[in-house]
């Protein structure tokens, strides 16, 4: 059975070179490595998915999609600093992505990387006018 065993060690060195080249492109994965999540926005003024889990001390990377054909922005914050954000784009929206935030272009597609380093409930909401007090929100439980 020559040709069975060839085609398991091709199997075999294919599976290490998609290994190496996956840890290639993630520089902090010497801590457990960094976990992709994808999120899609809704012009339903909805993310999906609403509720995640994470782990305490775990790094996220979030992919985030604009599904719609308006805007959305996805800033990460508690409920109280969720309501001044809500204040601040009442006054100005967002022109540039922030530490804890950015905002999607109909279409496109943007990551945010963040590291969660207490338990509790953490908040990821879109403030363009109208969308946060509609439930245009994101629950992250850390424990
Ligand atoms: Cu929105």
């Amino acid at each position: 059975m020559p040709r069975i065993t060839l085609f398991s060690a091709l199997g075999v060195g294919l599976l290490l070179a998609a290994c190496s080249a996956a840890s290639g492109s993630s520089p902090s994965a010497t801590t457990g490595g960094v976990r992709q999540i994808n999120v899609t926005m809704t012009d339903a003024l909805r993310f999906e998915p609403a509720r995640i889990r994470v782990r305490n001390g775990e790094t996220v990377e979030f992919v985030v999609q604009n599904a719609g054909k308006i805007r959305h922005e996805l800033f990460l914050g508690s409920e109280a600093e969720q309501a001044s954000h809500e204040a601040e784009m009442r006054r100005m929206p967002m022109t540039q992505d922030e530490r804890n935030g950015i905002f999607v272009e109909p279409g496109k597609t943007k990551t945010l990387r963040h590291t969660f380093g207490s338990a509790g409930t953490v908040i990821a909401g879109c403030h363009e006018v109208g969308h946060y007090p509609a439930g245009m929100k994101l629950e992250i439980s850390v424990s």
